[in-house]
């Protein structure tokens, strides 16, 4: 069974591209988040059926997108995740950011695109509490590594 609609989500991937085969693809029946089957074509980074779940730490959302920060859901390992107020340019926001790890949702599942992480001193924008930053590793310059005026 899990084979059948494998090989139909191939097939309907394939067809997408050809807009005039549409009808003849019968996409609609095996496209679904929550059938445990990742159709990649409708946008869906994750399907673990009725483990998708809106709970802090489970892996795949109810919209079939993987779980981490800018889902806006307090997980495990994450400092902080306001969803799409995350910033990484506003003064005291929850930063996003990247992870050099990640290669793709798909080849990675568990290595996540973004670390979530509370606005710090280095990260290059004036938060409150610090005088400066300016995001650069010299400490003798006019602002210090520890967000300093020298
Ligand atoms: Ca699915
Ligand atoms: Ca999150
Ligand atoms: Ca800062």
């Amino acid at each position: 069974m899990l084979n059948k609609f494998l090989v139909l989500a191939v097939t309907c991937a394939a067809c997408l591209t050809l807009s005039a085969c549409e009808e003849e693809c019968d996409c609609a029946p095996t496209h679904e988040c929550g059938n445990q089957v990742v159709e990649q074509a409708y946008g869906e980074e994750c399907d673990r059926g009725s483990l998708n779940s809106l709970e802090p730490g489970a892996s795949c959302r109810p919209d079939c997108l993987l779980a981490g920060c800018g889902d806006g859901i307090l997980d495990p390992d994450e400092e902080c995740d306001d969803g799409t107020a995350n910033s990484n340019t506003l003064a005291d926001a929850c930063r996003q950011i990247v992870n050099p790890e990640f290669m793709n949702y798909f080849d990675t599942p568990d290595d996540p695109a973004f670390f979530c992480r509370q606005a710090f001193c280095g990260d290059g924008v004036v938060d409150a509490q610090e005088p400066c930053d300016d995001g650069n590793d010299i400490d003798d310059d006019a602002c210090s590594n520890a967000c300093a005026l020298n």
